[in-house]
């Protein structure tokens, strides 16, 4: 441990500090754009900039490492000045369509420019020419408004190991895109819109397709049927300015009614089917030893990365839809029949955290009798924008329940949105299945909380069963490569595409790269504490599920659930 001097205070640091950290830790502000904790820390956006005594220039704060006895200065005319260069040179090359940009309030160079009182932009340059790119059914692309910083390519690159985006060209000409320029459809992008969470500014968005639902709740023909993901209420509350970690579910469920859907039912209910249909697929493998190790199929970013970079698991992913793909199909056949409506004039919404499930609900396998099971996704901020479109008071609303018997979930169901949530539940199941009784304690620690990739050994049925969990697809290779090195056996396995799991999605509310809050395990809290709150804990222990099997499916894997529940994948 040591100690340096920011702006007159002493820091106490220890080794790897640097200079930002230290003042991060004192309180002390230093404005930054290109910095990503752990992910982008290039120092080159030179926002971060300060004076070091000793030093002849002005240092990135983000890069310079911390050393004893330093003496830093952070606030001088000649930084304020310097950093206020930096912005309007950065402006006069941006579309700086402000009102219209979806980033608008969340914008961490309109903040800088607020911040540093910027009111004129002297330099107007003739700008780069740009790129708009929408063709894929997840992502935009706009590069008028890219600022360079560099944080999506580390982050598609580091994080995803997708290596989709880097700089091209040089000088005034550089931009960010993928190789040739290609359209993000043309590449191997896994549409997990990690990219979008990284983007400081509004050069990477969602392809909206909230016009289409407001054109589907108008049309009077139309039975239109919402389902919320597990994750959507832990994060909803942000985007009405409530804390990180706010529970908004009944809120949510209220506000959803008032958009004027005529079902509100819950993802939550078909996590808990597909617990049931995944789980004696488990069972079917670990006694034929065939495909193993089961790996979960439910987030299509992962799904997308092993078709393309994996192909060789395609066989070990479970055949089961994702939960909200299996709801629509349950929707468009149970649901419809019970309550004699047209399949054809049901349209189902799925509000998700991610922006590879409007790839996922577009796939030509994932319809039943010619219906597709989704007709539109949207993200966590789309819906956001419709509650402020239908003049909407969030924050007044009281709390609603979800809509019968679709809205009804265990515990179990609620926590597939945290990274091991999906295998927790599997193994609540499998484990009381196995041994024949009710199986207590319910939690599995092991797979809960942040490390990349979590790893346990239960005992079921008198042998052990080897399981891991992995969350971004960077972690997922990293354990297929420990799979394919054969150093260890195992049977099931969780991968999420996203780190942190759904909670992080690239379809979640932005959070300025400027906090220290862990958002995913603040997230994962609210899902955890859904789950407490449940008098039933386990999926097969939901008694609509138990209803849905007797009346309608038989049994989980039967023909019928085998032909509406179930996919295949494409190397
Ligand atoms: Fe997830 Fe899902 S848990 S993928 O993370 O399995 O997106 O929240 O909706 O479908 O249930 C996302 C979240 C879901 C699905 C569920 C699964
Ligand atoms: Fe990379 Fe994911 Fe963005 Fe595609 S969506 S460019 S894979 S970060």
């Amino acid at each position: 441990k040591f100690i340096i001097t920011i702006d007159g205070m002493k820091v106490q640091c220890q080794k790897g500090d640097t200079v930002l950290t230290a003042a991060k830790r004192a309180d002390i502000h230093i404005p930054t754009l290109c910095y990503l904790k752990e992910i982008n820390e290039i120092g080159a956006c030179r926002l971060c900039i300060v004076d070091i005594e000793g030093q002849r220039n002005l240092q990135p704060a983000c890069v310079f490492p911390a050393s004893n006895d330093m003496v830093v200065k952070t606030n001088t005319n000649q930084l304020r000045k310097a950093r206020k260069n930096v912005l309007k040179l950065l402006l006069s090359n941006h579309d700086r369509e402000c009102l219209t940009c979806t980033r608008s309030k969340t914008c961490e160079l309109q903040d800088l420019a607020e911040e540093f009182n910027v009111d004129e932009v002297p330099f107007e340059t003739n700008r780069t020419n740009h790129t708009i790119d929408d063709n894929s059914p997840s992502i935009v692309r706009d590069t008028s408004k890219c600022v360079l910083c560099g944080r999506c390519i580390a982050v598609c690159r580091d994080m995803q190991k997708a290596e989709i985006l880097d700089f091209t060209n040089r000088g005034i000409d550089t931009q960010v895109t993928p190789a040739f320029n290609d359209s993000l459809v043309e590449t191997d992008c896994i549409s997990c819109g990690q990219c979008i969470m990284a983007c400081p500014v509004g050069a990477l968005k969602e392809k909206e397709d909230i016009e289409k639902v407001w054109d589907a709740i108008e049309d009077e023909d139309v039975h239109v049927v919402v389902q919320t993901a597990p994750a959507i209420r832990t994060a909803l509350g942000e985007e009405f300015g409530l804390p990180i970690g706010t529970r908004v579910t009944g809120k949510m469920v209220t506000a959803l009614k008032r958009i004027g859907f005529s079902k509100v039912f819950d993802t939550n209910f078909a996590a808990d089917l597909t617990i049931m249909e995944e789980g004696y697929e488990l069972l079917n493998r670990l006694e034929t030893g065939k495909n193993l190790p089961l790996i979960t199929s439910c987030s299509p970013g992962w799904v997308n990365y092993c078709e393309i970079k994996a192909p060789e698991y395609i066989s070990n992913l479970s055949s089961c839809k994702s939960p909200h793909q299996m709801f629509g199909a349950i929707v468009k056949t149970y649901y419809a029949e019970k309550n004699n409506i047209d399949p054809s004039k049901i349209f189902v919404v799925s509000v998700m955290p991610c922006t590879a499930k409007k790839g996922e609900a577009a796939r030509v396998e994932n319809q039943v009798n010619g219906h597709k099971d989704v007709d539109a996704v949207i993200t966590t901020r789309e819906l956001a924008k419709m509650i402020k479109q239908a003049g909407i008071d969030f924050n007044k609303l009281n709390d609603s329940e979800f809509d019968n018997p679709l809205g009804e979930y265990s515990g179990a169901a609620a926590i597939f949105g945290a990274t091991g949530g999906v295998m927790e539940a599997a193994l609540r199941t499998v484990a009381d299945v196995v041994e024949g009784r009710d199986i207590e304690p319910v939690e599995y620690q092991e797979v809960r909380g942040i490390d990349g990739v979590k790893e346990a050994t239960i005992k079921l049925g008198g042998k052990e069963i080897n399981v891991a969990v992995a969350h971004g697809t960077k972690m997922a290779q990293e354990l297929l490569d420990k799979i394919a090195a054969g150093e260890k056996q195992y049977h099931f396995v969780e991968v999420m595409g996203c780190s942190g799991g759904c909670v992080t999605g690239g379809g979640q509310p932005h959070v300025s790269s400027t906090i220290d809050t862990d958002v995913r395990v603040e997230r994962a809290k609210v899902l955890y504490k859904e789950d407490n709150i449940q008098k039933v804990r386990k999926s097969h222990k939901n008694p609509f599920i138990q209803k849905l099997y007797q009346e309608f499916l038989q049994a989980p894997n039967s023909e019928k659930a085998h032909k509406l529940l179930h996919t295949h994948y494409v190397p």
